[in-house]
């Protein structure tokens, strides 16, 4: 995957753009991502039970940084065995303030393109320094970091031609979910219901997203996810800044009080990615925004009042926490989309950007 070979390919005329496109058609890569997992099932439980590792290190940048703050907690609470993302940049300049001396560390490396600099050069000096087994998850077979990997989880059908990731990061979330889920066996299996219930949601709340996406009245967006949402939360501020330049962050829930809500006004739309651990504590923030003049978008598993928040999209999944992460985004993939569109941008191309960062010697 090369910038070059971007946007090449034609646009389906059902569909206005290749990111709508591919926001509408992620189901299908979450299929294959779940094949991915299970055709790699030996592996993936021998590496977890051989346990060859004190540490687990989970690194990417941009997006997949984004995604190795959603997985790194996932695996920790999952596996009981400590791990933490960091930007590839900082594990390659400043390797000692990220990995302990006795440490043995596992290092998950997740990248769309396989091809990011920072990402391979971390991995590179990984590989000299430390002999723990390398995984990686991306979309292109082909890649440089493949090669670099004892273990790659590649979905092609997350494959994609806008420069902003969208069912790649959801199919790669679903893939490193699904992975760790392969410890409980029972867990994996109930995970097959993900596809479908993508569907559903797109089809439900799809209208939401674009009557928000398209008022104008709001001109500032918070996105507020802790735990294991937090990466999701960072994500999907991400696609809102990549695809439409608008004014928007995420924060932990609880940190938002603590200064940011100073920013909050009548137009400001407050997103929150409710957990189920801290839940009621999560809807407090919410009930305050709105009390402040803000309005308040909830993502939640289970149902909420409409006295609690203005607008609420119900997962009503069944599933648990652990394996879920990808209902956040397709609705906050496609509330950016529009935004965009309004904004006079083309999200296919968003602005200064490219598919993948390539440095050369110098850099
Ligand atoms: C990482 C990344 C993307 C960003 C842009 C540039 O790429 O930073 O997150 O949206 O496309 O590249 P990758 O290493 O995941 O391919």
């Amino acid at each position: 995957m090369s910038n070059e070979t971007q946007l090449t390919k034609r646009i389906p005329t059902e569909y206005e753009s290749h990111t709508l496109r591919e926001i509408l058609t992620q189901s299908t890569a979450w299929s294959a991502a779940l094949e991915v997992v299970a055709a790699q099932r030996k592996a993936i439980q021998t590496l977890w039970q051989a346990r060859r590792f004190s540490e687990i290190l989970v690194t990417g940048c941009g997006s997949t940084y984004y995604l190795s703050q959603a997985v790194a907690p996932l695996l920790q609470q999952q596996l009981g065995i400590r791990a933490r993302a960091v930007p590839a940049s900082e594990l390659l300049f400043f390797p000692a303030t990220v990995i302990a001396p006795d440490s043995q560390p596992l290092l998950l490396a997740i990248s769309r393109s396989g091809y990011t600099t920072e990402t391979i050069r971390a991995t590179q000096a990984f590989k000299q320094h430390h002999n723990g087994p390398v995984i990686t998850i991306g979309c292109y077979p082909e890649a440089e970091l493949v090669g670099l990997s004892d273990l790659a989880l590649i979905i092609d059908d997350g494959q994609e031609q806008s420069v902003v990731q969208t069912r790649s990061f959801s199919a790669m979330l679903v893939a490193a979910q699904a992975a760790v889920s392969l410890a409980h066996e029972a867990q994996f299996e109930r995970m097959r219901t993900l596809p479908t219930l993508c569907e559903h949601l797109l089809q439900t709340y799809h209208d939401l997203a674009r009557r928000l996406g398209e008022d104008k009245r709001i001109e500032r967006f918070y996105f507020l996810g802790s735990g294991l949402q937090y990466g999701l939360a960072s994500e999907v501020n991400l696609k809102m800044k990549e695809m439409s330049l608008s004014v928007s962050e995420a924060f932990h829930f609880m940190e938002f009080r603590h200064g940011p809500m100073s920013m909050v006004n009548e137009h400001t739309l407050v997103v929150g990615l409710l957990s189920d651990q801290a839940r009621a504590s999560e809807l407090a923030v919410l009930r305050e925004m709105r009390a402040l003049g803000g309005q308040t978008l909830a993502l939640s598993e289970q149902p909420i009042s409409p006295t609690e928040v203005d607008f609420s999209v119900l997962f009503n999944s069944g599933l648990p926490e652990a394996n879920r992460g990808a209902f956040y985004l397709p609705l906050l993939q496609l509330l950016g989309y529009y935004r965009a569109r309004v904004n006079g941008q083309t999200p296919d191309t968003p602005h200064n950007l490219s598919a993948v960062v390539v440095l050369d010697g110098e850099q």
